[in-house]
């Protein structure tokens, strides 16, 4: 999968290079770009956003640097190639597990991390005419800009390409998966500083394992999660 990163911040995605993702990344599952929104930029200030017309607080960020780098990245890939243009934003669509699963099946993302202000409007039109465009939201609440949500999603849809997770069962008994929270997990010791780890999983019954898990997840879900339950 190929992913492109445009942000005023490129530090930020530094992380990518270790973990699991920056194995990937070294092995050629990930091909992981991120590109600098100022080095689109013609004047000494390498100026990124502008006032808004029609007045208000804050700053808007400059269509011209955001058609040049889409420009870049959609030429670079010839124009057969049909990405997925995610602009990280409060005010998108909800980032779900299904979500993640959707894009993982992509070959093309781009993300476009702009300040939360907000990103001049025309943008989001220009970019349709180069993918498939998304605004999307990690969940009701406000960061300083969409780079730390990128960074999330790219982990989230990452780690279902094939081969990036070493053990693709792994993938399947987590939360969200089957719609109920994970069960809880116990290793060794048995017994550490007077908490036992519960009987049934010393058991060896695999039945009635099973059993325990999944009241356990739907007991988890009902106290911590009751909107993911059915009414
Ligand atoms: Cl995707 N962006 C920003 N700036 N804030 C957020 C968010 C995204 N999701 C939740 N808060």
């Amino acid at each position: 999968m190929r992913i492109d990163v445009v942000t005023i911040f490129p530090a930020f995605f530094d992380v990518l290079e270790v973990s699991l993702l920056g194995r990937a990344r070294g092995s050629g599952i990930l091909d992981v770009r991120v590109h600098d929104l100022r080095d689109h930029t013609h004047d000494r200030h390498r100026t990124v956003d502008d006032t808004p017309y029609g007045g208000g607080a804050g700053m808007v960020m400059k269509p011209e640097p955001w058609g040049e780098v889409l420009d870049a990245i959609a030429s670079d890939d010839g124009a057969s190639d049909d990405p997925v243009i995610i602009f990280p934003s409060p005010a998108g669509e909800r980032f779900t597990q299904a979500t993640a699963r959707e894009l993982s099946g992509e070959r093309h993302l781009v993300f476009g991390c702009g300040r939360y202000e907000g990103i001049d409007e025309r943008v989001f039109s220009y970019a349709a005419g180069l993918g498939r465009v998304r605004l999307v939201s990690l969940g009701d609440y406000v960061l300083n800009g969409g780079e730390v949500a990128a960074m999330a999603m790219i982990e989230a849809v990452g780690r279902l390409v094939p081969g990036v997770v070493g053990n693709p069962l792994s993938l399947v008994e987590e939360s969200h998966e089957d719609g109920l929270l994970e069960y809880p997990s116990y290793t060794k010791p048995a017994s550490w500083r007077g908490l036992d780890v519960p009987d049934v999983l010393l058991s060896g019954h695999h039945g009635r394992v099973g059993e325990w898990r999944h009241a356990q997840q739907v007991e988890r879900t009902r106290t911590r999660r009751p909107d993911l339950l059915p009414d």
